[in-house]
């Protein structure tokens, strides 16, 4: 990787990924594209921005041939709450987005990274221990993206020898960005809730297992994953990978040793409910340690100290 180009550069995963890119290569080397407006702040200003919807394939095409990018970073989605709202967009950017990144990626030459999720799992795959190589019948429209989304990108890879990789990422947690439409997102809220109100109003159930990882480690697992040699991946779309396994009653407990006035209730929303449930609750990553020697740092204790702290900091700056 030494000039990339990250498309969905402001969004969960974009807004972190991309400054830790930009002091890795040099800023001017990570093209950051996204089809919201920039937020305000040292990021993105640091380096090149465009406005762009990954649906415009000539656009798309125009950044690439001009900074000569290798790696194309396809961070650009729909996430999966806001996806089951707005079907026919989802799959519209998903699925389309993905398809123009990688046919610039085959006419120029460039590597792709491909997030999926836990959400490439449906109802039928086993919840607990869910094997790297098993049954996808995914029931969401987010998730049939993501699924579709593999089988497209190992077809690259195949048929053209375009470098793809991916992740099938838990639920994010970041102590920087809000996530924006996902089913995983009371692991986030509940942090603001408890370090302002004392009580978080939770919309999946107490009981509901979920695999999640905090964003240090989704973004190291993106940089380790694309900088392995490839001839130690059997796999490439794409890796499970989890750093925890927790509920909402778990996580709320993990709170309390922190702020022991801290309390929960459950009012649930039957859609990101019906969701959740038919995800994976403890995915096995052994294929990703053992390919490409993932490890990650951060478990629920560790996690929980460093988002408060975090949080706590940025409330108290305004
Ligand atoms: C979502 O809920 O859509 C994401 C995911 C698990 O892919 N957080």
């Amino acid at each position: 990787m030494k000039k990339l180009l990250v498309t969905g550069a402001t969004g969960q995963i974009g807004a972190e990924l991309s400054p830790v890119l930009r002091s890795l290569y040099g800023a001017e080397n990570v093209i950051a594209a996204a089809n919201h407006p920039p937020p305000s702040g040292e990021f993105p200003a640091s380096g090149p921005f465009y406005r762009l919807d990954v649906r415009d394939a000539d656009s798309l095409e125009r950044i690439v041939a001009e900074h000569r990018c290798d790696t194309i970073i396809h961070l650009a989605a729909l996430l999966s709450a806001v996806a089951e709202d707005r079907p026919q967009e989802a799959w519209d950017i998903n699925m389309n987005g993905l398809l123009n990144v990688l046919e610039v990626a085959r006419k120029h030459r460039c590597a792709v990274f491909f997030p999926s999720s836990i959400g490439a799992f449906g109802p039928g795959t086993p919840a607990n221990d869910t094997p790297q190589d098993t049954l996808q019948r995914p029931t969401t429209i987010y998730g049939i993206t993501k699924v579709s989304g593999e089988l497209l990108c190992d077809y690259y890879y195949r048929h053209f020898g375009v470098d793809t990789r991916g992740l099938r990422y838990p639920g994010l947690i970041s102590s920087q960005v809000l996530p924006g439409g996902g089913s995983t997102d009371y692991a986030v809220e509940i942090f603001y809730a408890a370090l302002t109100r004392r009580h978080y109003d939770c919309f999946l159930s107490a009981e509901t297992q979920l695999d999640m990882m905090y964003m240090p480690d989704a973004i190291g697992a993106a940089i380790k994953l694309m900088t392995t040699d490839p001839s130690q991946l059997r796999h490439r779309n794409a890796f499970n990978v989890t750093a925890m396994s927790f509920t909402p009653a778990e996580l709320a407990a993990e709170i309390r040793k922190h702020i022991p006035e801290f309390t929960i209730a459950y009012a649930i929303d039957p859609v990101r409910q019906a969701i959740a449930s038919s995800w994976p609750r403890h995915m096995n990553d052994s294929a990703a340690r053992a390919e490409w020697d993932w490890r990650p740092r951060f478990d629920l204790a560790a996690m929980v100290q460093d988002m408060l702290e975090k949080i706590a900091a940025k409330l108290q700056n305004g």
